[in-house]
């Protein structure tokens, strides 16, 4: 079914997008704009190919800390409506009452973790908190991101339902995470570390050249040593999210 329908649309698509198809079958491709959360400043441009189980992702974001590491991943669940917070939700979500949305407050809106947008190795729930292995904005507070990788079945198939989060902020503008607030995955850890930055929801989908087609290796973001040398914390940090947000909807149910 889903072959099926990609490939009569690839017939219009290629044309009018003039997209280079090479006879193989188009994959759905999804575009996200992805809004700033937190007065962050940041905001990103991304497009998720999927073709079969293996996924590209490509990021291009404005506006983040510089020279630190942004934890990002695909969150949601693929049979329930998860979206991302906009200002207007803040009151309701914000529980603490310091008019941000933490991991945990905005996480139950947004969901769980579902991929972690690694620049190499797994890309699993599991990295949720491999900070070490997320991108680093450069030193004007660009983000530049592509990998391909495998998901599997569920998540292929429920892509179009998940979002994409990037977290940190260094709110206090200290140049680094750091500060008095902690993060609401462990108190022994700044809040800049983890506090989401931008949500984006997927558009509609589209057909697109196959990955096969295009480059397929792990381009990857720069992991330069900022990210050893300043993310202990965060490491730790991120790794709760996937952990919140668990324990959170224990409690619900
Ligand atoms: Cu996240």
């Amino acid at each position: 079914m889903r072959i099926l329908r990609s490939t009569l649309a690839a017939a219009g698509a290629a044309t009018i997008i003039g997209l280079g198809a090479t006879g193989a079958a188009a994959a759905d491709g999804y575009n996200a704009t992805l809004d700033e959360l937190n007065d962050s400043g940041a905001e990103s441009t991304a497009m998720v190919t999927v073709d079969g189980t293996t996924v590209r992702v490509e990021i291009s974001g404005t506006g983040f800390t510089p020279e630190a590491p942004h934890a990002q991943h695909l969150h949601g669940a693929a049979d329930q409506n998860f979206t991302c917070p906009t200002p207007a939700d803040v009151e309701e979500l914000d529980e603490d009452g310091d008019g941000l949305l933490n991991t945990m407050e905005a996480a139950v809106m947004y969901g769980g973790v579902m991929v972690s947008l690694t620049t190499e190795g797994d890309t699993s729930g599991d990295s949720a908190l491999a900070v070490d292995r997320f991108p680093v904005a450069d030193s004007e507070g660009n983000l530049e991101y592509s990998r391909t990788f495998e998901v599997s079945q569920e998540i292929a198939d429920g892509l179009s339902n998940l979002h994409l989060v990037q977290h940190g902020i260094d709110i206090d503008g200290s140049g680094t995470y750091d500060g008095d607030a902690v993060s609401s995955l462990d108190e022994s850890l700044p809040l800049e570390a983890t506090i989401p930055a931008t949500c984006g929801a997927f558009g509609a989908s589209q057909s697109v050249a196959p990955i096969g087609g295009v480059e397929t290796g792990d381009a990857g973001a720069n992991t330069t040593g900022a990210v050893v040398l300043g993310s202990a914390a965060a490491v730790t940090a991120a790794a709760g999210i996937g952990f919140a947000v668990a324990n959170r909807r224990r409690v619900q149910q």
